[in-house]
């Protein structure tokens, strides 16, 4: 089947009691046994509820894996992979992600024997000098956040594969209508669903993707063991928001590749960070890895006073942090999503004080390169 109709279906056949054609809300916590030792597959809804079941096959299929899980957020999810690892074990993460995966490494993990080491994951040479005997995990977000960095998947997989290394790639930026990590070799996808995935900005939510059954299995025992369950009004909009993804993620990009264009021949923007413009770094292997570019970009206009000028003068954009819903989300990345980094780990991966991002939506794309540009006039 088609991507499509994949997620439209995959997961979701109609209610076997009335024939919904929509998967209901499932809003229990448990389920009344015929007799003891007997029931209908579900006992209790931190172990498993029909909605979120809907969603991990849904999910699971959409990433051409085995199983998937879904939790109560994005770092929920990347939290309950990293518990698969043991103390004294090794993890080499990209250099640049979502500063919420430093921070959970950094000041949470690192207290129960996990080390991490951060290198640029753009070059899978450096990833091949940062394993060490221990190294269990590689941790890849591609494209970075914010800066857009691509990793060359089949690159790490084949490194990672060699020394029984587990991959795992956040997908979070491309969603699986533009990126199939698990294709490419890699062993986990995870997801925020807070944002592509569910597109409205109207729930918070995670999501892993296992290639291998005896992963899942894992996975699936830390999920009922931890609880950071997702729950079945989130899991309900996560799947409603996932028939429109397609089209969406078409029309985000399309979108993003005109506002790109635009800020590029700006005279007030020095750089733009969009993996779809021939000038970006790894353009021809986002070509070949993606099949689009995504709706996130970041620009810089040179200074904190220039980005703040900017970001308090447009009127359509609206100023938060989170990404991927059909509105457009402007961003400071500096001091929002990576205000956990010290400044010199910021000046060293490349995020300014000037830098600005961008989740953009699919409003009228004139709409908002007019926003753009009466905003840019604030320099
Ligand atoms: O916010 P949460 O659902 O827990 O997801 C965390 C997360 C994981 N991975 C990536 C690539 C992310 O961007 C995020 C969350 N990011 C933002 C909130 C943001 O504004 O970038």
């Amino acid at each position: 089947m088609g991507f499509s109709t994949d997620a439209i279906h995959a997961g979701q056949e109609p209610d076997p009691s009335t024939g919904a054609v929509v998967v209901p809300i499932y809003q229990t916590s448990t389920y009344a046994q015929e007799e003891l030792g007997k029931h209908k597959g579900y006992e209790y809804s931190r172990t498993g509820n029909p909605t979120r079941t809907a969603l991990e096959r849904n999910m699971a299929v959409l990433e051409g894996g085995h199983s998937g899980l879904a939790f109560a957020s994005g770092m929920a999810a990347i939290h309950a992979v990293l518990t698969m690892l043991k103390s004294g074990d090794h993890i080499v993460c990209t250099d640049g992600a979502y500063g919420g995966v430093p921070r959970l490494l950094d000041a949470v993990l690192k207290n129960f024997g996990l080390d991490c080491s951060y290198v640029d994951t753009s070059s899978a040479d450096r990833v091949r000098e940062a394993l060490r005997p221990n190294t269990r995990m590689v941790f890849v977000e591609t494209p970075t956040n914010p800066l857009m960095a691509v990793a060359d998947l089949a690159a790490v997989a084949a490194i990672t594969r060699q020394r029984k290394i587990q991959l795992v790639v956040d997908n979070t930026f491309l969603s699986p209508y533009f990126q199939r990590p698990l294709e490419l070799g890699a062993d986990i996808v995870v997801h925020s669903t807070t944002k592509y995935l569910n597109g409205h900005s109207d729930g918070v939510g995670g999501v892993a993707v296992l290639a291998r059954e005896e992963d899942a299995a894992r996975l699936q025992f830390i999920q009922n063991a931890a609880g950071a369950v997702m729950g079945p009004m989130d899991a309900w909009l996560v799947l409603r928001g996932i028939k429109t993804l397609a089209v969406r993620m078409r029309q985000h990009s399309a979108n993003a590749m005109a506002v790109a264009g635009y800020l590029s021949q700006h005279p007030k923007v020095s750089k733009v960070y969009y993996p779809g413009l021939a000038a970006h770094p790894q353009h021809a292997l986002a070509k070949k890895q993606m099949s689009g570019f995504g709706g996130m970009m970041s620009f810089e206009t040179g200074s904190f006073e220039n980005a703040r000028a900017v970001l308090n003068r447009v009127r359509l954009c609206l100023l938060g942090e989170s990404l991927g819903g059909v509105e457009t989300l402007i961003s400071h990345p500096a001091t929002m999503t990576h205000a956990y980094f010290q400044e010199e780990d910021r000046q060293r991966i490349g995020i300014t004080q000037g830098l600005v991002r961008l989740s953009v939506g699919i409003e009228d794309v004139e709409d908002l390169i007019g926003d753009l540009k009466q905003a840019l006039e604030a320099i």
